[in-house]
């Protein structure tokens, strides 16, 4: 089993102590932080997404996988860099109310932070007022919105609505696996991006303008 293939294993199976082992001996061995994200995490956890849907896995199993994926991803954040060392704006980010699902979201937010911005992370099951609450005594320039379930994305459109009517200047980006370029047009958001490499690149045109 090549390395690759051992850290897939080990979050698709949710053990947390060989994801961790793995992934430090891939980065002492100088492995692409974005490598291992992109080509053994991510994919790790679309497969257990996918054995739950097909009820081959359970609550537990997400759990685990979960906490494999979170322990990996924690030595590979101070890597998360992209070169821009002044601040590139300011960022408030959050899981919409109802929904718990957290690895996207804080993925957003370190590349986001390790490109150059500064992120306010709110954490999950954020509503609409915390959202501009933040959003105001930050003085953000973009609120990052993240949902998961079908049934909790339409909150992403109350709170597009809530920010406009508070008459705060600040951009508005969505994302999550359901969410898509056309959902985020139809809710009047101002960027959608379907992974955190690409979230930097929208933020960036964003911010400039
Ligand atoms: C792990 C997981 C969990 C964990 C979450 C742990 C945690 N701390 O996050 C736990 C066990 C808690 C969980 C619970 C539930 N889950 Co769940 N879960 C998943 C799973 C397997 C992986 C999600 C994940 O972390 N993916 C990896 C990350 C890196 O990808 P991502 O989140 O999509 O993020 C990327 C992009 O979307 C984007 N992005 C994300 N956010 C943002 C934000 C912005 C602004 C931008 C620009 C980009 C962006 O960038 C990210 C990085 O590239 C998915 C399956 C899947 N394939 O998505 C199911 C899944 C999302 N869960 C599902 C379900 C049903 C549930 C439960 C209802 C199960 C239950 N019966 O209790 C509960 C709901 C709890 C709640 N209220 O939120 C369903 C949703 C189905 C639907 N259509 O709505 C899925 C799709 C599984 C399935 N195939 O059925 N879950």
């Amino acid at each position: 089993m090549t390395n690759n293939e051992e850290l897939y294993d080990a979050i698709l199976n949710g053990r947390l102590e060989t994801a961790v082992a793995v992934t430090r001996q891939m980065l002492a061995a100088g492995a692409d932080p974005h490598g291992l994200i992109d080509h053994s995490m991510i994919r790790a956890m679309e497969e257990i997404g996918a054995r739950f849907e097909a009820g081959k896995a359970f609550v537990p199993n997400l759990l685990m996988s979960a906490r494999a994926m979170k322990g990996a991803l924690e030595l590979l954040r101070p890597m998360l860099k992209g070169g821009n060392a002044s601040s590139s704006g300011k960022v408030v980010i959050g899981t919409v109310k109802g929904d718990l699902h957290d690895i996207g979201k804080n993925l957003v937010a370190s590349m986001l932070e390790g490109c150059g911005f500064e992120v306010v992370n709110l954490g999950v099951d954020v509503s609409s007022e915390r959202f501009i609450e933040a959003a105001r005594t930050e003085q953000a320039d973009i609120i990052c919105m993240s949902a998961l379930l079908t049934t909790t994305m339409s909150y992403m459109k109350e709170v597009v609505a809530a920010v406009r009517t508070s008459g705060l200047d600040v951009k508005i980006m969505v994302g999550g696996a359901p969410v898509t370029e056309h959902f985020a047009q139809c809710i009047g958001a101002d960027g959608y991006s379907s992974n955190a490499n690409a979230a930097v690149t929208l933020a960036r045109r964003l911010v400039l303008g």
